[in-house]
Order: C-alpha cells, then sequence, then structure tokens
C-alpha cells in the first residue's frame, strides 16, 4: 500500500498509542481535538500516568516491586502483555505512537508496539519527543530507542524538547512540559487534519505524503509577536540547522497559523524561505494555514528525509559500529524464576 492511500471501511480506523509518561500526556492533547482517530490506548508501566486520563483504554504493565526498572526489565514486563498489544493494533488502518524517548517506559515499549505493528502489516507513525540537553543521562538511550524505531516505523516525527521550548523560562518543569504539550498538540491536530478556523486544511494525506521521503521528519513549532509569518518560518529553519543538515531534506509541510490579514503573498514568502534553505532548492513544499483573530503567528513545519541528525550522536555505538551490529533487539528480561537450577555444566 502506498503511504498517499488509506485503506476504506476499516474496523478500526487509526489506533493511536500513547506510551509513557511523555507519551499518555502528548496523546491526552490530542484527544481534545476533533480528529478521525478511531480509538485511543494509553500505556505505561506507572499507575499515575493513567489515572488523570479521561477517555481512552488504558494498559498498566506493571514492574515487579523493588525490581530493576532497565529498559531490558521493562520490555520483559511488557512481553508479558503481548498478546494485548498485538490485539491493539491487529486491526488498526494505522497506528500512531506518541512517546517521550529517554525515559524508561517510552523508549522500551515503542519499539516493541512497533514490532507488532511490523508483524500485522500495519502502517506504523512514530512521534518522539527527545530529550533536554540538560538530561545527558538520558541521551544514550533515546539514541538508541530511536534508532530502532526508525527500522519499524514507516515514518518517525521527532520534536527536539529543547527547540519547542525556544527560550527556557525560569518555570517548575511540570509546567515547562504543559507548554510544550500544548505547541505539540496544536501543531499535531493541524498536521492531522483538525482545524477550528477557516482556510486551508492539512489531511492525513498530505502529512503521509511529506513524511514519506525515507528519512526521518523533523517538527519545529515557532510563535511569534513580532513580524508575521516570516519571522516564524525563519526561527523554525534556524532550528531545523541546529538539528540537522538542512539541505538533506527533501520534503516540507508548511502549516500557518495567523491573523486575519494572513495574505497570499506571506505563504509565498514563506515558502521561498524555506525553499532556500532545505532540499538544496528543490524541495516539495505542501502547505495549509488558518485564520483567526490572534496577535501570534505560529509557523508548524515539518520537513522530513533526514538520513541523520544530531540525535545519531546520542547514540556513539551505532557510529562505530556503522551498518554492523552486536545484536539486533535490545536485551530483554524475561524475568523468569531460576531457583530450581542447582548447577549450571
Ligand atoms: N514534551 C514532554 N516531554 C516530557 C513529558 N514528561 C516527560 N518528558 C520528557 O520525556 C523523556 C522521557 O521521560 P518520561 O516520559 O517520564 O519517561 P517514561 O515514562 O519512562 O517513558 C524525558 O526526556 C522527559 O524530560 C511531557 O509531558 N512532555
Ligand atoms: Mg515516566
Amino acid at each position: 500500500m502506498s503511504p498517499t492511500q488509506l485503506p476504506e471501511n476499516s474496523s478500526k480506523g487509526i489506533v493511536a498509542v500513547g506510551i509513557g509518561t511523555a507519551g499518555c500526556n502528548i496523546l491526552s492533547q490530542l484527544a481534545d481535538y476533533d480528529l478521525e482517530i478511531g480509538s485511543l490506548h494509553f500505556l505505561s508501566c506507572d499507575k499515575t500516568d493513567l489515572t488523570k486520563l479521561q477517555n481512552g483504554e488504558k494498559m498498566l504493565i506493571p514492574l515487579e516491586v523493588g525490581g530493576k526498572v532497565a529498559t531490558g526489565y521493562v520490555r520483559g514486563a511488557a512481553l508479558k502483555f503481548l498478546d494485548k498489544i498485538e490485539h491493539m493494533v491487529e486491526d488498526a488502518d494505522m497506528v500512531i505512537i506518541t512517546a517521550g524517548l529517554g525515559g524508561k517506559v517510552g523508549s522500551a515499549i515503542s519499539p516493541l508496539v512497533a514490532e507488532a505493528c511490523k508483524k500485522y502489516s500495519k502502517k506504523c507513525m512514530a512521534i518522539v519527543t527527545m530529550p533536554f540537553r540538560f538530561e545527558n543521562n538520558k541521551h544514550f538511550t533515546a539514541g538508541v530507542a530511536l534508532k530502532r524505531l526508525r527500522k519499524l516505523a514507516a515514518g518517525i516525527i521527532v520534536v527536539d524538547n529543547d527547540e519547542i521550548l525556544d527560550n527556557a523560562p525560569q518555570a517548575p518543569l511540570l509546567e515547562v512540559y504543559r507548554t510544550i504539550n500544548d505547541k505539540i498538540g496544536v501543531a499535531l491536530s493541524r498536521l492531522l487534519g483538525g482545524a477550528e478556523e477557516s482556510g486551508v486544511a492539512v489531511d492525513m494525506h498530505k502529512l503521509l505524503d511529506t513524511m514519506n521521503s525515507g528519512g526521518y521528519s523533523l517538527l519545529e513549532i515557532v510563535t511569534s509577536s513580532t513580524n508575521g509569518p516570516e519571522e516564524a518560518v525563519k526561527r523554525a529553519l534556524k532550528s531545523i540547522c541546529r538539528s540537522a543538515n538542512p539541505e538533506s531534506a527533501t520534503k516540507a509541510l508548511l502549516y500557518l497559523i495567523g491573523d486575519e490579514k494572513l495574505s497570499s503573498s506571506d505563504l509565498y514568502a514563506s515558502m521561498n524561505l524555506i525553499s532556500g534553505v532545505i532540499g538544496k532548492g528543490s524541495p516539495e513544499i505542501q502547505y495549509g494555514f488558518s485564520s483567526k483573530q490572534t496577535s501570534t503567528t505560529t509557523a508548524i513545519l515539518l520537513t522530513s528525509g533526514y538520513q541523520s541528525t544530531k540525535f545519531d550522536d546520542y547514540d556513539p555505538l551505532s557510529k562505530i559500529l556503522a551498518d554492523s551490529e552486536i545484536d539486533d533487539a535490545p536485551e530483554t528480561s524475561l524475568g523468569l524464576d531460576l531457583g530450581d537450577i542447582t548447577s549450571v555444566d
């Protein structure tokens, strides 16, 4: 099936799966928008991620009390739920995964869900956030999980928590997460076809078409209160330059949210700016926009086709090994009781 075709007459429609704390938070933001998502599922090893949720199916994957919480153990605990995970995706038209990489739950279980999609030949789109600069200890886990997801998912949208935050306010971390999730919610809702205002909507086909570039997709979200779209798009392009080589992108999808004066020349100028920076001058660019009463302009810019990004450096092993691999699957602890074994010859 080509990525631009969605099957008709599906039973479950699009199945969206939020995994771990960040994944559940981001997906629950999307639940507030009128999107064509058939069913919402939330998976976590932490009860508090699930209890606050209003809608959707919740799956708690318990970890042994006092047990280790390395990704291998989380993966092992999730394997006991593999039947349920496979059942969740087997009748889907398409599966969307949301997760924050770098922690234990999202990093361990997202690849497992993507594997289940592959087993049932379901198209899987992963939307992942990458850890903050200050979370150095999470970079390696995030890099490994991202690389693994890339092998399994049809497309990956990477959102850098640092870039979305733009300029870090002196605010408590939970408030910072809420601000970022809010922005991601607005951006994804527009890219997935929801639009509250008048304008030209982006639909799932445009999104899949942009992501069908054989590489990573990067999502930038910039709100500007001065100089309208030009300023917002310029800042989005700068943000891309910090994460990857923009010339290696081949496709872009721009969605502008502006005031009633948003004009065709604004759009034209924005597209010109983008084609001057990405894809060596001839990128494929699609767009959508909406106008409403607002004093700001928001540029939502998805660029796609990156074979590598700065996140590859988060997993230095992959660079050293190049295309060779020590082990294709990450370690998994099955937590077997080996109490009866008295000796091993
Ligand atoms: N954007 C965003 N990032 C988050 C949120 N919660 C945690 N993170 C980040 O996501 C990464 C994984 O953390 P977390 O989701 O708690 O891990 P998990 O629950 O074990 O999967 C870390 O880099 C956190 O800083 C959230 O609500 N929104
Ligand atoms: Mg957590």
